[in-house]
């Protein structure tokens, strides 16, 4: 078989020194799992940041570099410059919130867009030294969206996938974007570009219709007499392994925890939400909802409580301080205004919790609000489902994020509609058990069969597939 090469701009490693030693963990996220098998299945390699600045000294960049060859990663050094100008400025600055809709939030004048391009030229040259002929490239996500054409003029000959995360916006929005030209054709360097939802390869196509003048298809872009395949995969979880360790002791050790606080006979009702702090996951106006069902229902005072697990993300980002300051003064507003002393209405925790604590949390919600503004997949919703044995638990779901195409059986909401969601929370807090269980039936069916393998799979199937098509033609 022949050797995956995958590249994202993170390694799913992360470098920690203690007590003066250098150590390397591998971090467990969705990506991580999914890729894992064909990684080692391949003996491939992946190659991304490590999360650090380039150490000045060679020396010391050859240990760390050694040290993750242990796992299979290759580190690309970036300067803390090209880290901040390229992560932190174009991509999250300024494609991160273009492409989720959220045009206000771009930069009056995108700067440093020519270290976007050299951080994407220094990823081609790790590839290229690292690649073999046979071997399959995998790239990951909008910081490296020119990477394929880059790479495709160094290795004429290799196979190409990209998978893009997050939304891919519709042509009007799109359109708005200075270096549209250049994401494009960067793109349309790979012979398979994967989104999660038919609408994000629809809007793609639509771009390059309208931008490059260029045919194209929602499942094919002809590209300089080259067939690009354009497909939807949309991401799973690893719903058998989040069943299974949902059910372990620790985890029921932490549902009894959250049960404390409680006066017997005393019931509350949680609501659940879990999101990396980012004004992409409506967390303001998921908070309006929640105080909307406070004020229209006051039976529920004291009976219903919403906890929300805000994970620090992107802290260097400017909007993302901006952002986390406005939410602590929002909760403390409606804790102020309905809190009682033996009751605060809105658990609000600006940390990320412990594995075991998420599991307890997804296991003991009566309703898990997952209302993004914009998201291009959404894996809580997923795990949600995967950890509900009970087959208890409503999922409320935004119509925005990428899970809402799939996951039909979720409560729909519009998050912009405050007054709706509220009215939403209240039928999926009262909603009869039979219904409830109905519902998470079909919800697991689907996580359960469309799960990360299934989708690592069928995107890696697909790819292979396009070597065919195009040896045939
Ligand atoms: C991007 C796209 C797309 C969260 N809090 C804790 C914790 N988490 C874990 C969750 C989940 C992950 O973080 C978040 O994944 P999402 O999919 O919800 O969101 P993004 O990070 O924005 O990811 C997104 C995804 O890529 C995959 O394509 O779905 O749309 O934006 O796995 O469990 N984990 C722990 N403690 C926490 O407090 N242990």
């Amino acid at each position: 078989m022949s050797r995956l090469l995958i590249v994202s701009n993170r390694l799913p490693v992360t470098v920690s020194i203690m007590d003066g030693e250098t150590h390397v963990l591998p971090s467990m996220g969705g990506l991580a799992t999914g890729l894992r098998g064909p990684h080692e299945r391949t003996g491939g390699l992946w190659i991304g940041w490590p999360g650090q600045a380039a150490p000045a000294s060679a020396k010391r960049r050859a240990e760390l570099t050694q040290l993750l060859a242990a796992h299979r990663t290759v580190p690309v050094w970036l300067t803390r410059s090209e880290v901040t100008h390229f992560y932190e400025d174009v991509s999250n600055g300024a494609i991160w919130p273009l492409f989720h809709y959220l045009i206000d939030q771009v930069p009056l004048r995108v700067e440093h867009w020519d270290v976007y391009e050299a951080a994407n030229a220094h990823f081609a040259e790790a590839v290229v030294a690292q690649y073999r002929p046979g071997d399959r490239i995998w790239v990951h996500d909008y910081q490296l969206m020119l990477l394929p054409a880059l790479l495709r003029r160094r290795l004429p000959d290799a196979r190409i996938g990209f998978f893009l995360h997050i939304p891919f916006p519709s042509d009007e929005v799109f359109a708005t974007m200075p270096a549209r030209d250049a994401v494009l054709r960067g793109l349309l360097g790979a012979d398979l570009v994967g989104f999660h939802t038919p609408a994000y390869a629809r809007h793609f196509a639509e771009s390059v219709r309208r931008i490059l003048r260029m045919p194209a298809e929602p499942d094919a872009v002809v590209m300089e007499g080259r067939t690009v395949r354009v497909g939807v995969f949309p991401m799973g979880v690893d719903a058998a392994a989040y069943e299974e360790r949902a059910a372990r002791p620790e985890v029921d050790a932490q549902l009894a925890d959250l049960a404390l606080g409680t006066a017997p006979g005393h019931d509350v009702a949680l609501f659940v939400g879990v999101d990396r702090l980012d004004y992409t996951k409506g967390i303001p106006r998921r908070l309006l909802a929640f105080e909307q069902l406070l004020v229209r229902h006051p039976e529920l005072r004291e009976r219903v409580r919403l906890i929300q697990v805000a994970v620090p993300s992107r802290t260097a980002v400017g909007a993302y301080q901006k952002f986390r300051h406005e939410l602590d003064a929002l909760v403390g507003r409606i804790n102020g205004a309905f809190g009682t002393p033996r009751w605060t209405p809105v658990h609000y925790l600006y940390r990320s919790v412990p594995d075991a604590q998420l599991l307890a949390l997804y296991r003991a919600a009566r309703v898990m609000l997952v209302t993004p503004v914009r998201d291009g997949m959404n894996l809580v919703a997923k795990e949600f489902v995967a950890c509900r044995a009970d087959e208890d638990g409503v999922l409320v779901l935004s119509e925005f994020v990428g899970a809402a195409a799939e996951l039909t059986d979720a409560l729909c909401v519009n998050p912009y509609d405050v007054d709706g969601a509220a009215a939403t929370y209240y039928r999926a807090l009262t909603m009869p058990r039979d219904e409830r269980q109905a519902r998470m039936r079909t919800l697991r069916a689907r996580v359960q069969s469309y799960d990360v393998h299934a989708w690592a799979d069928s995107f890696l199937a697909a790819l292979e597939e396009t070597r065919r098509a195009a040896a045939s033609e």
